[in-house]
């Protein structure tokens, strides 16, 4: 069976869970956390998560593991039949990776984990945002999914990682570099879905396990 390696603290990991649970796909769930164990670098060369098992060998970076469950499991489709329209979808995923989340990532350790962030740093980072933050305007719909009408893959991608780019400029700058759009009612619009509840129960419940073995 598909088994999805990973902690539930992390976006990339339960951008694959829900992808999992919207098609409805049969996994397993394994914890591991990203602690650059030996069996880790074995599956994942960087000592990242989420990995996965298929029934071929294992796989890493998140989007190849959506692609390959979209490939592998082709039931309640995430991705439009339309080549075009699917490109589409590919180049809002890549955008939020690339282009906010990944850029933002670099005031986690001050925003979330009680670290600091150099004075550089917040600068070259803070005009990136505001720069990349605009641009996303020209391809996110939030209508009311992210991408149009339909709940997609790129909406997996949008839940968990937008909110977290607001919280960390707001947090670091005072300012939430994604203010002019509607992410908070795009998020609580999502929250109702059985799926994403789910996601958001076993995150917190990760959050509590992580911060006992403290
Ligand atoms: N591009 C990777 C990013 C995954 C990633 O950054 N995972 C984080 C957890 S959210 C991680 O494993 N961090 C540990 C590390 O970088 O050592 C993907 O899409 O899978």
């Amino acid at each position: 069976m598909f088994k999805l390696c990973g902690f539930a603290l992390s976006n990339y990991h339960n951008k694959v869970k829900l992808a999992l649970l919207e098609k409805g796909v049969e996994f397993e769930e394994e914890l591991v956390w990203a602690d650059r164990s030996a069996a880790l670098m074995e599956k994942s060369p960087l000592g990242k998560i989420p990995y996965c098992e298929t029934e071929n060998g294992p796989l890493f970076e998140s989007q190849v593991i959506m692609e390959y469950i979209e490939d592998a499991y082709p039931q309640n489709p995430l991705l439009p039949a339309d080549p075009y329209q699917r490109g589409l979808q590919r180049e809002l995923i890549t955008f939020m990776e690339l282009h906010l989340e990944l850029v933002a990532r670099e005031l986690y350790g001050q925003a979330f984990f009680g670290g600091t962030v150099s004075d550089e740093t917040k600068e070259r980072v803070g005009k990136l945002l505001r720069r990349n933050a605009k641009a996303f305007g020209k391809l996110a719909k939030f209508g009311p999914y992210i991408a149009g009408d339909q709940f997609t893959m790129a909406d997996c991608a949008a839940l968990v990682h937008l909110p977290l780019v607001s919280m960390a400029s707001k947090i670091v700058y005072g300012e939430d570099v994604l203010a002019e759009y509607p992410v908070r009612e795009y998020t609580r619009m999502l929250g109702e879905r059985p799926t994403v509840q789910k996601v958001n129960a076993d995150r917190k419940a990760n959050e509590a396990l992580r911060k006992a073995m403290k």
